[in-house]
């Protein structure tokens, strides 16, 4: 809990100086330790459950379909046929949930490194962790690095919903995960991944885009809005070897459509569309917005 109030849990990070973002909170359902990272589940006063890891909120019930349907709804729209998904991270099932919407998915492969995460999700949020009931599923309690290593050519899409680059999530971040990723997916298959905020890290997506273009031919940056994430925003990165990710090649059925609350065709096009200074960090290298970003 912060200074500002016994109620309240205040985000505060260096990443973010000088700022804070605070949710009220009526009671701590969760506070661990694991081998991985500091684990706490709140009820919030107005914002559902909130799960927060070393101090950084992951979701709260109350927004978190926006960031589980772009994540998930982004690649999988953008096949034509996604049968076998592999999810890396997402302990919550957030996007399980999600994916788990397809018909076409015939198998869903989910590794998360904590499986604390998972048994509280599964406890608490069933809002969320009803992704794990679907039978398609399978879940791994391991190291994604090295899932991904042992298996190759033979995923759809792969969809990355990790933590920030602080602490279990950072390898997921570099050159040699999106280089083994490249090896596991098919050929036309589709990577999607937690792409931060070009407002708050944009180094961390400066960096990244980098990373993704240098592996995959076609690539693009979606945002969408998350008011419980600090600076309000989070991203996608998307790449594919064979496949135009900027366009989605199917649309939701009219029953599909009236389930979700964020993603639409439109949304997949026009999430895309960045102000000018994030066009320069995730496309040219540059900065951010604040004037005196040098670009380092
Ligand atoms: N399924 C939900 C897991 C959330 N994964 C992403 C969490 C990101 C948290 N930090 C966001 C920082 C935004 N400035």
């Amino acid at each position: 809990m912060s200074q500002l109030d016994a109620q309240w849990f205040a985000e505060v990070s260096d990443m973010w100086p000088g700022r804070a973002l605070a949710i009220n909170c009526r009671k701590k359902l969760v506070d661990c330790q694991t081998p991985y990272q500091h684990i706490e589940l709140y009820e919030t006063t107005d914002c559902g459950k909130m799960l927060v890891l070393d101090d950084v909120i992951q979701f709260t019930e109350d927004d978190e379909f926006a960031y589980q349907e772009m994540l998930a709804h982004l690649p999988l729209f953008s096949h034509p046929d996604p049968r076998n998904i592999l999810v890396i991270g997402g302990g919550d099932g957030g996007v399980l949930r999600e994916v788990a919407r397809h018909d076409s998915v015939e198998h869903i492969d989910l590794c998360e490194i904590d499986a604390k995460v998972v048994e509280v999700c599964r406890q608490y949020v069933p809002s969320m962790a009803c992704g794990f009931d679907d039978p398609r599923v399978a879940v791994t309690i391991g190291d994604g690095f090295q899932f991904i290593r042992d298996h190759r050519n033979c995923y759809d899409v792969i969809i990355v919903d990790s933590s920030d680059p602080i602490g279990p999530g950072e390898k997921l971040f570099g050159d040699e995960f999106y280089a083994l990723m490249k090896e596991a997916i098919k050929p036309d298959g589709i990577i999607a991944t937690q792409g931060e905020s070009f407002f708050m890290h944009w180094q961390v997506v400066r960096d990244l885009m980098q990373v993704v273009r240098r592996h995959y031919r076609y690539s693009t940056y979606c945002y969408m809005m998350v008011p419980t994430y600090p600076g309000g925003t989070l991203g996608v990165c998307l790449g594919s070897q064979q496949r135009d990710v900027t366009v989605p090649c199917r649309r939701p059925s009219p029953e599909l459509q009236a389930q979700l609350r964020y993603y639409t065709p439109e949304i997949h096009r026009a999430a895309q569309i960045l102000p000018a200074f994030g066009e320069r960090v995730v496309y040219e290298g540059g900065g951010g917005y604040n004037r005196n970003a040098s670009g380092n």
